[in-house]
């Protein structure tokens, strides 16, 4: 599967494409099945919903311990980290040859599994979760540019009452000043300045199986999780192979995988 000259320019442009269908329900319900053990046994790593909510943007540059902070037995995980060595489903998924030509054509290069970022099995958990604010992903990151993609695979419907994700097209090629984001780096809602660029948002009901692939650094967010069911969705990310992660940071602490 290659991606048609419209999807390319879509991408680029909005800087997010939506793949639909594109990862078959049994592999979905197969990942799914796994995911819910972990999350049920509450598997370290994982970050919870407690640590969502208080980590630093210090933290979240430069710790690079993910185990979660609260007491396990009461934590609500908001994701299962470091997936990619937790299953071998996760990483077949992770390393599907189907979705490889569409990221290095996106890329305009050697595909680079990041397994610092994201890696992660992202949940909403019915009884206890937040609102995630807009954000650039990019914003603890230590890379020489931006020439990184993150893959998101809803594994169940995703939709405004579960929180399914919305973007502000084309934000990943603005440039923004510094107090338009917040001390952990929110994209401020109280800003006038950021108000007219947020009414311009889009977002998009998922099925399982439907991919969403976005640029490091588009405003994303989502609302919280109000129905009864969780929200599970395995998001992890790639890198160009020419783009460098910086040397010390949190993000060379973890492997990369180059794929072939
Ligand atoms: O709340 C969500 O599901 C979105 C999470 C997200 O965008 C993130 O953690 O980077």
């Amino acid at each position: 599967m290659i991606l048609t000259q419209e999807e390319v320019k879509e991408f680029q442009e909005n800087g997010f494409l939506i793949l639909r269908n594109f990862l078959d329900k049994e592999s979905c319900e197969a990942i799914l099945d796994v995911a819910k053990v972990h999350l049920k046994h509450k598997i370290e790593p994982i970050e919870s919903e407690i640590d969502y909510l208080v980590k630093s943007k210090e933290y979240r540059t430069h710790v690079t311990d993910y185990n979660s902070l609260e007491e396990k037995r009461i934590l609500t995980p908001r994701r299962l980290r470091q997936v990619y060595e937790r299953d071998i489903l996760f990483k077949e998924w992770m390393e599907n040859k189907k979705i490889r030509p569409i990221l290095k054509e996106l890329l305009g290069d050697e595909v680079v599994i990041t397994t610092a970022h994201h890696n992660s099995i992202m949940t909403k958990m019915p009884s206890k979760n937040s609102v995630t604010e807009w954000h650039q992903d990019r914003r603890y990151w230590s890379y020489s540019d931006d020439n990184l993609i993150t893959i998101w695979l809803a594994l169940g419907e995703e939709n405004s009452q579960n929180g399914v994700l919305e973007f502000i097209p084309k934000s990943h090629k603005m440039e923004f000043l510094e107090e338009q984001f917040d001390e952990r780096d929110y994209f401020r809602v109280d800003k006038k300045m950021n108000m007219s660029l947020i009414e311009t948002k889009t977002s998009t009901t998922l099925k399982a199986g439907d991919v969403v692939l976005f640029h490091c650094k588009l405003l994303h967010r989502a609302n919280a999780n109000s129905t009864q069911e969780p929200k599970i969705s395995f998001v992890y990310t790639v890198k160009g192979a020419n783009t460098k992660v910086i040397d010390g940071s949190r993000s060379a602490q973890y492997r990369e995988i180059l794929l072939d």
